[in-house]
């Protein structure tokens, strides 16, 4: 039960208290633990009919442009939130508001879900999360799991990791996979060291009006940026970047960006950026602001890491970042206490494009390497001092002691794992008790659907000395990153309530009614148990008549406050359908291009009467 107090933690004494307790291992034989380790596989991942899972999982979906919610320990799939792809099924890039918001897209490439954070750990309100394939952000609101906000991002080639908010949520940092023509869009890729940058976006999101903003940029090098986290209590105004292809080659990445044997560490102060910022100290460029490596004295460092890293994280305590050379067997622990050290003493080994290069030997604290374990990848932890590195090359999750390097286990995963996460794993209060492995193929593990097998998550209890592997489950492309969250932290809502101020809402069935305004139709209409009303005054009330070539708007309120009554209004070769949630008003547009007598109905099923609410939409031929 202390466990789940802590989860919560959000003020400083929440924080205090849990320090003391996981610090003081009061808690490291806990009830929960051995409740855990008593039970079964079938017992530990067996959650009861009515009984809640633990945790939520929440996952990317990769180029399926989605998330997933899974529940831990059941690894039960509870929802697909749409985020940067449309979905008939609720109509997520139907209705007018998140048709506008996709702005034409019908992909996206959703890698790193990132919970807000206050004081370091989830604090449950929103969720962030970046598309890699058209430098969109995305914003989700907890209290009812939709996407409300998302900005398409200026100046940069795929913001890949998202999973890298700030203690308290005052930035998200962006690195950019790839690097773009800066001042002159059409500069040859001849001159891509001179001409070309990769651009670090740094986002603030307004909780209040839920709204994203652009804060600053960074012009880095023309390299590729990959990973990055945040530092947390003694880092907690610095942050890290994975970097590959520091080689700066144009063509044949897979051999031409593994020649050098180091890439780098971009390590920053955001604090004194921020600083810089306000005391004006950037260039505008194409509308934003932007800050320069080589014209700052400080802030910007290089530290340089094992070939092509790719993982990069921070430890619980702030004291350490991790990096994993996808092409170099070992894992690098670096000390950001050493760093400050270093640049201190001003322990440089030169320069790239005017960013000082702190030595290795200063900055490094040791170097873990498992015998026979290859490709490490990412890092997770646990709340006593162990880290958890996946291994895409040998298929394992191996879990060694941050403070002396000693491999403590390892144990098999089916197959090549990608991220990993352990609860709270990203924050200052990991709960050290579930880890899941995200893999990257399934191969012959699941009943098979033909050539393409879905992904799959391998489930660890990771409570004992050993990682005990309790259950297997597929998962569709394509989880990258994941994080699991306390339930206890998320607390949605079950019905919108009735808004007033909304012009379009309509909550009395006298006031449904059909606007006409030259060849624009405004419709405010109600859906409920078990009928729509587009003008109650009507002898068919549930019918929309209208011309061809008319503008439609239609809006539509859900007048049923009842949890889990959600309504679909669908029409018949139109191409349209949207839900609207308990208490929801949804507007959709279009263009009533094809003459005919369409049917509507409820596309979702809402009451035994369900198949009844339907009606028609007339389109009178010019
Ligand atoms: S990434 Cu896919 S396995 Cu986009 Cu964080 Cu490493
Ligand atoms: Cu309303 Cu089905």
């Amino acid at each position: 039960m202390t466990k789940i107090l802590s989860g919560i933690g959000g003020i400083a004494v929440g924080l205090l208290v849990t320090f003391v307790l996981f610090g003081g291992s009061l808690l490291g034989a806990g009830s929960a633990e051995q409740d855990l380790q008593l039970k079964s596989n079938a017992e530990a991942v067996y959650v009861p009919h009515g009984e809640h899972d633990e945790y939520y999982l929440i996952n990317s979906g990769g180029h399926s442009g989605q998330l997933f919610i899974y529940g831990v320990p059941s690894m039960r799939h509870i929802r697909t939130i749409p985020v940067f792809t449309p979905d008939p099924a609720t109509g997520y890039g139907f209705d007018k508001e998140s048709k506008e918001m996709l702005g034409g897209y019908t992909w996206g490439d959703l890698h790193h879900p990132a919970l807000s954070e206050t004081n370091g750990d989830y604090d449950g309100k929103f969720l962030f999360a970046t598309d890699v394939a058209n430098n969109r952000i995305a914003a989700i609101d907890l209290q009812d799991f939709h996407t409300v906000d998302m900005m398409k991002v200026p100046n940069i080639g795929g913001p890949h990791c998202a999973a890298f908010v700030t203690e308290n949520t005052e930035y998200l940092f962006l690195p950019t996979r790839f690097s773009l023509p800066f001042d002159d869009p059409h500069a040859s890729l001849d001159d891509f060291s001179e001409k070309y940058r990769g651009v670090m976006s740094a986002i603030t999101f307004d909780q209040e009006e839920k709204k994203f903003d652009i804060a600053y940029q960074v012009a880095l090098p023309p390299w590729s940026y990959d990973k990055a986290a945040s530092g947390k209590l003694v880092s907690r105004d610095w942050a890290v970047l994975s970097t590959y292809n520091t080689e700066e080659a144009t063509t044949n990445l897979e051999i031409k960006a593994s020649q050098a044997d180091r890439d780098y560490v971009v390590l920053f102060n955001w604090r004194n950026l921020e600083e810089r910022v306000a005391n004006g100290e950037y260039e505008m460029h194409n509308g934003e602001r932007m800050i320069f490596p080589e014209n700052l004295d400080g802030d910007i460092y290089l530290v340089p890491a094992a070939k092509s890293p790719h993982g990069i994280d921070v430890t619980p305590d702030g004291k350490y970042f991790i990096t994993s050379g996808k092409l170099a067997p070992a894992m690098t622990v670096f000390s950001f206490e050493k760093a400050f050290e270093a640049i201190e003493n001003q322990d440089f080994s030169g320069e790239r494009n005017g960013i000082p290069i702190l030595t290795y030997e200063s900055v490094m604290e040791r170097e873990v390497d498992p015998p026979g374990a290859l490709g490490p990848l990412h890092t997770q932890f646990d709340d006593r001092g162990n880290a958890y590195t996946t291994m895409f090359i040998s298929s394992e999750v191996v879990k060694w002691d941050v403070a002396t390097g000693e491999v403590l286990d390892r144990h098999s995963v089916y197959y090549s794992p990608g991220h990993l996460v352990t609860a709270h794993g990203d924050t200052v209060n990991p709960h050290g008790n579930y880890l899941v492995s995200l893999n990257k193929f399934s191969l012959n593990n699941y009943l098979s659907v033909g050539p393409s097998h879905p992904e799959s998550m391998d489930l660890f209890d990771i409570t004992g000395d050993t990682l005990r592997h309790l259950s297997s489950t597929p998962v569709n492309l394509e989880p990258h990153y994941a994080q699991m969250v306390h339930r206890d932290v998320i607390n949605p809502f079950h019905v919108y309530e009735r808004d007033e101020s909304d012009p379009r809402a309509v909550y009395d069935q006298s006031d449904t009614r059909i606007e006409r305004d030259g060849d624009h139709v405004t419709i405010y209409g109600i859906s409920m148990r078990s009928k729509f009303l587009f003008d109650a005054t009507s002898e068919r009330p549930d019918v929309i008549e209208v011309n061809e070539g008319d503008l439609v708007t239609l809006h539509v309120t859900n007048n049923d406050f009842d949890q889990d009554i959600t309504h679909g209004l669908g029409i018949m070769d139109y191409n349209i359908n949207f839900e609207q949630m308990p208490g929801q008003t949804k507007t959709i547009e279009f263009v009533a291009d094809k003459a005919g007598v369409f049917p509507i109905y409820c596309t979702n099923f809402c009451s035994a009467l369900h198949q009844e609410m339907t009606g028609y939409l007339i389109v009178n031929p010019k």
